[in-house]
């Protein structure tokens, strides 16, 4: 499906006398709007293949309706959340679940839709059907050369993917574990995975980023091999230049510090990027920002000053992606209001006043440092955020033209109501 763009416009048309007024009200109260718009523009947010269908638990699944059923409509699907946001241009594919059947036509599909290919993730936590070894005690780590060969094998495979469709990333996220002590001899473990990562990072091409996911626990719940950012990072360090950590923040332990852990990364040069999404009680991939905003203000708080500090690009040095699933919303409902909240945290983190936060560091005034960064976060950003997608073609308020626009019922009409898109 495509969104006709003089839907956008009339859409636009109806509320841009209120949207005028709120947006020049911000501008007269904050310093540099033009240039905090055209960051804003250039912002993009990678939309992960596996994201657009419902999601579900061990307990069950509830479809609601026209999920894409193809690789093809997952890309149709983002470009539609591209055409109302302008801030998604880009999607994130898992092999096998999203394998193109001619990576040359995928490519210039996703082209018609102005999307890139973000990073691609491979995929050894799961048996596929004509698999000759199992993954059930782990893939880069199992005890077994041959095991460990197929598991590097796919991650070269997945590159190879990558490399016809013009990623320039490849994330490794290992379930590699045990659930019980004394299973494993941890040194061993570590060792094997290693060894494996060493052979994958090798054909890597010169240009492309290795991102080293970690996550406390599940699938295993004793240990895990890549299960702090400092197992991350020690990876990535033995590895080389090209490999990064990757933060997902929904898989630290509860209350781990974020910020601090991204701001550490970022001054060792070994952050690679992100997977958003939000959480409660572990890996809960909710919407971003839904349940801690201000944990999300505080890491973009990090990410802005860290970057700056080393003049990076925000749009371009660090990869920004979405990881959520979702249960009870509307997927595409619920990714558009996952790239809003990343786009309000990175506005507020861009308006905190640098040179006051710094003098009040530096006195010790620990009062008047909060009230700096309080007073950023209660800034009502969203007219900037809003002029940004308007200038960019998009939506003034893309959640009300998805809903007026019943796109989702077009979606079910088009596709039907029982389908199921490949993913978790
Ligand atoms: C694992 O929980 C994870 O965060 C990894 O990024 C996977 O690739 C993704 O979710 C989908 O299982
Ligand atoms: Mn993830």
């Amino acid at each position: 499906m495509i969104l006709d763009k003089n839907q956008i416009e009339k859409h636009n048309d109806k509320l841009l006398s209120s949207h005028k007024r709120k947006v020049n009200q911000l501008a007269t109260s904050v310093p540099n709007s033009n240039k905090i718009i055209k960051k804003l523009i250039a912002f993009q947010i990678a939309i992960p293949s596996w994201a657009l269908g419902t999601g579900g638990t061990r307990f069950g699944r509830f479809s609601g309706g026209g999920e894409p059923r193809t690789l093809e409509e997952k890309i149709q699907d983002v470009g539609l959340l591209h055409s109302l946001n302008q801030s998604s241009g880009a999607i994130s594919l898992h092999i096998p679940w999203d394998i193109p059947t001619s990576t040359r036509k995928i490519k210039s599909l996703a082209a018609e839709h102005n999307l890139t290919f973000d990073a691609v993730n491979s995929n050894t936590f799961q048996d596929q059907a004509h698999q000759k070894h199992s993954y059930k005690f782990g893939s880069l780590q199992h005890v077994n050369k041959a095991v460990r060969n197929q598991a590097i094998a796919h991650n070269i495979e997945v590159i190879n993917y990558g490399k016809a469709l013009g990623s320039k990333a490849l994330t490794v996220w290992l379930s590699d574990g045990s659930c019980f002590p004394g299973q494993l001899n941890f040194r061993k473990t570590f060792q094997r995975t290693l060894e494996s990562l060493q052979e994958i990072y090798a054909a890597l091409p010169s240009n492309w980023k290795m991102y080293i996911e970690y996550k406390a626990y599940e699938p295993n719940f004793y240990s895990t091999t890549v299960g702090d950012w400092g197992q991350s990072y020690l990876y990535a360090s033995k590895l080389g230049p090209k490999a990064y950590t990757l933060v997902d923040l929904g898989h630290h332990l509860p209350n781990a510090n974020i910020e601090q852990i991204v701001s550490l990364l970022l001054m060792e040069k070994k952050l690679g990027g992100f997977h958003f999404n939000d959480s409660k009680y572990g890996d809960d991939d909710l919407t971003v920002g839904s349940i801690n905003p201000y944990q999300l203000f505080l890491i973009f708080n990090e990410l802005v000053e860290g970057m700056d500090a080393r003049k990076m690009d925000h749009a371009t040095d660090l990869g920004w992606m979405i990881d959520a699933s979702h249960n009870v919303k509307d997927p595409l409902e619920d990714l558009l209001q996952s790239v809003e909240a990343i786009m309000i945290a990175y506005v507020q983190a861009l308006l905190v006043d640098r040179k006051e936060l710094n003098k009040a560091q530096e006195a010790n005034d620990v009062t008047r440092a909060q009230e700096i960064l309080q007073h950023a976060y209660r800034i009502d950003v969203r007219p900037f955020v809003a002029e940004a997608r308007l200038r960019a073609g998009g939506a003034l308020h893309p959640l009300q033209l998805f809903r007026e626009g019943e796109i989702r019922k077009r979606l079910t009409a088009e596709r039907g109501l029982k389908t199921i898109a490949t993913g978790l």
